[in-house]
């Protein structure tokens, strides 16, 4: 008895409550800037994948409504006894069936289809790019090589107005590249390169996701796009590929990185450390987020990762290292003039 009342409160309680957070859920996915969305294109590719889905989805309306006035006249008309029923059908079927039925649902999806086509290859054949960047996937970041030498990681710059052309493959693992605002997505796959060609004329910083299970922070594997005119891009990328700058008062942060695991694992251009397993920091003080996409770009976060990357992403490649306070400190005012 008293379970049931109990059951009883709650299914009241769903009732009351449920619908409201339910509503409230959708509502506040729907108004977050931060999530991107498939419908809000910027880039060439996306608009095309847009205008599709908004064809089929029209046209799949238009079919449900035809669908639903049948069903209405066919109920409506069954209570009807005056209505003569001409049971006699052509050898070839009847012709509502035939016509309905068969020919036009086959017109509609050759003609979706036909439209697909012309999109998918609009979307693989885009000519010259002017621009090509490589990105490797790992467990689980994503790696950015620039033509002349510049490395950076979870960040990729690009100019506006240009066809540019990435050059995608995995070092583990099959990952998948997807900026939903710009583009369709892509396998990266290890020991193939997959070619993926972007075009936006709207400056903007675009967030990716890595779309394809890889793993346990398989959903802490995301990137961003920052889309610029071509001078800004141009000064990015010359400061990306220079090495890092050596500072007599941070000299002894240095030390601590050379004298620490991190050497093992990371370079920073201009050092002894040519680490690579783990991201290129030569820049790191540049980017907008530390762990793709995990945490800011902050002191505070970054002492926390060095200290405990377990903790914030757990199972990722990097250990815990445990520094005395002034160490750390000297770390973090070197690794902050990265930029
Ligand atoms: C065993 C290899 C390894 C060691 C040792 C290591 N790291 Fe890392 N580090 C990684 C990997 C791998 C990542 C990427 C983790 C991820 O995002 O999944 C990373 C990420 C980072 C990042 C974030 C970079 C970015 O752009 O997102 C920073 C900063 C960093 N490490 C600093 C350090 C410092 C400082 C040390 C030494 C105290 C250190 N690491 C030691 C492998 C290592
Ligand atoms: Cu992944």
């Amino acid at each position: 008895m008293r379970r049931r009342t109990r059951v009883g409160e709650a299914l009241a309680t769903i009732r009351r409550r449920g619908c409201l957070s339910v509503v409230l859920v959708f509502l506040l996915a729907a108004c977050s800037t931060d999530s991107p969305s498939v419908l809000s294109p910027e880039g060439e590719s996306a608009r095309r994948i847009d205008r599709l889905w908004w064809l089929m989805l029209w046209i799949s309306l238009a079919v449900l409504a035809v669908v639903l006035g049948l069903m209405v006249a066919a109920i409506v008309r069954r209570g009807r006894r005056d209505v003569e029923v001409d049971r006699t059908t052509p050898p070839w079927g009847d012709p509502f069936i035939v016509i309905a039925g068969v020919a036009v649902p086959a017109l509609i999806l050759i003609a979706v289809f036909v439209v697909s086509l012309r999109d998918l290859d609009a979307i693989t054949e885009q000519g010259d790019a002017s621009l090509t960047i490589d990105v490797i996937g790992h467990v689980w970041w994503w790696e950015v090589r620039y033509p002349g030498g510049a490395v950076t990681a979870n960040e990729i710059h690009i100019p506006t107005g240009e066809t540019v052309r990435f050059r995608l493959t995995s070092d583990d693992v099959i990952h998948s590249f997807w900026v939903p605002e710009l583009a369709p997505k892509i396998d990266m796959i290890d020991g193939r390169t997959n070619v993926l060609d972007v075009r936006t004329d709207v400056p903007g910083t675009y967030r990716g996701q890595c779309a394809e299970f890889c793993g346990l922070q398989h959903a802490n594997m995301a990137f961003h796009v920052i889309a610029e005119s071509r001078d800004e891009f141009d000064a990015w990328l010359q400061n990306e590929a220079e090495p890092a700058e050596s500072d007599t008062e941070t000299a002894s942060g240095l030390d601590v990185f050379l004298s620490s695991s991190c050497v093992g694992c990371h370079t920073i251009r201009g050092t002894d450390a040519t680490g690579t397993l783990g991201p290129d920091l030569t820049h790191m003080a540049s980017r907008l987020t530390l762990a793709a996409g995990t945490i800011p770009n902050s002191r505070e976060d970054l002492a926390r990762w060095i200290e405990d990357p377990q903790s914030i992403k757990p199972g990722n490649v990097m250990p815990p290292t445990e520094l005395s306070e002034a160490d750390l400190d000297a770390l973090l005012d070197y690794l902050e003039t990265l930029d």
